[in-house]
């Protein structure tokens, strides 16, 4: 049983090394080198060629190498019965759990004011509020938003979750579907987008759900963490929102365009810390191991674990 790698933008020696090491057995080919089309079962492929997977007539599954799986499904081409699978790995879950952390106590922290001071020599103690008057929001409370939502919460925080079903999560105030975003984000300070890329959420990050954010905040002003996908927010709209004073600041690790264009006005904002959509990046140790146990266990005849929802989007 043959599988293709591809990912785009990674050196796949790591990948190949692993999957080699860990299934000797198997053949793996590297895309652009696939040999025999009517060869290759397994697809493992991170932003695939538009035409790469409908080429493929004995596919059975495609892996998806990250968590999120817009790159898939806006394929025009994309087989329409093949199972997609995509990462949950507690290495990546980590990674951005740490990101969130590191980004909300920056702001609750006054990293930015701290740092403007040093720049100036100037020895000032700045006040700043107890974790626990402070609301963090978090959007989306999948794999990502729920591990990054209880370890705000660990660290005091008063954390609230959104999310399209409805969730119960001790000690995390859940919220759910469009009826409940206004609450949910009237009583957030700090938000963080852990959402996937839909039909649903583009553009959901825009200058009204910024506006809807609380005012009363024990900070200096409402802040936006987005590290789910960049066409989640409206650039636009953000700049727009942080020079009108309605946002105080924003980091952003995921966007419309990427890499993020030089000429953006992203760049060079005061307010703007820009991270090159590395909050989380996939890792081979696990993710290989973990999709060549699904391989043994779909040969075996068992169910796949973690399979997209082609009509959900995610
Ligand atoms: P999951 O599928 O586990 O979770 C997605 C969450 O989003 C769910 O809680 C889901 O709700 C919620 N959601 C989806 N659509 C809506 C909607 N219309 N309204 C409200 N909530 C919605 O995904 P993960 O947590 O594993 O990953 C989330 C995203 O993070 C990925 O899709 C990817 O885009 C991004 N990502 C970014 C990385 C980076 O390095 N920047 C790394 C890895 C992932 P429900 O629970 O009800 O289904
Ligand atoms: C992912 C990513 O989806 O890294 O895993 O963006």
């Amino acid at each position: 049983m043959t599988l293709l790698f591809q990912a785009e933008g990674w050196d796949p020696a790591p990948w190949l090394e692993t999957l080699s090491r860990q299934a000797p057995e198997r053949e793996i080919r590297l895309w652009p080198q696939i040999g025999n089309a009517n060869e290759i079962d397994y697809a493992l492929v991170w932003k695939p060629p538009a035409e790469l997977l409908a080429g493929l007539p004995a596919l059975k599954v495609i892996f998806s190498l990250g968590a999120g799986v817009d790159h898939l499904l806006r394929l025009p081409n994309l087989p329409p019965e093949i199972p997609i699978v995509r990462v949950s790995d507690a290495d990546l879950t980590q990674r951005m759990s740490e990101y969130v952390m590191l980004h909300v106590l920056r702001h609750h922290r006054r990293r930015r004011d701290h740092a403007a001071l040093q720049a100036g020599r100037q020895w000032r103690e700045l006040s700043q509020p107890a974790a626990g008057e402070v609301r963090v929001g978090v959007m989306g409370l999948g794999v990502l938003g729920r591990d990054a939502a209880l370890k705000l919460a660990a660290m005091g925080f008063q954390v609230a979750g959104w999310s399209r079903s409805p969730k119960r999560i001790d000690g995390i105030e859940c919220y759910a579907g469009a009826g409940e975003l206004d609450d949910f984000l009237a009583r957030t300070d700090i938000l963080v987008c852990l959402l996937p890329l839909t039909p649903d959420t583009k553009g959901l990050l825009n200058r009204d759900l910024i506006r809807g954010l609380a005012r009363d905040g024990a900070g200096k002003g409402p802040a936006l963490i987005n590290a789910g996908r960049g066409g989640v927010q409206v650039e636009r709209d953000i700049l727009a929102a942080l020079d009108a004073g309605e946002l105080y600041e924003a980091t952003l690790d995921v966007f419309e365009t990427e890499p993020l264009p030089a000429n953006s006005p992203l760049w060079s904002h005061e307010r703007v810390t820009i991270t090159p959509h590395d909050a989380a990046p996939s890792t081979p140790a696990g993710i290989c191991g973990a999709i060549l146990k699904q391989i043994e266990s779909f040969e075996r005849g068992g169910a796949l674990d973690n399979l997209v929802d082609r009509r959900r989007g995610y």
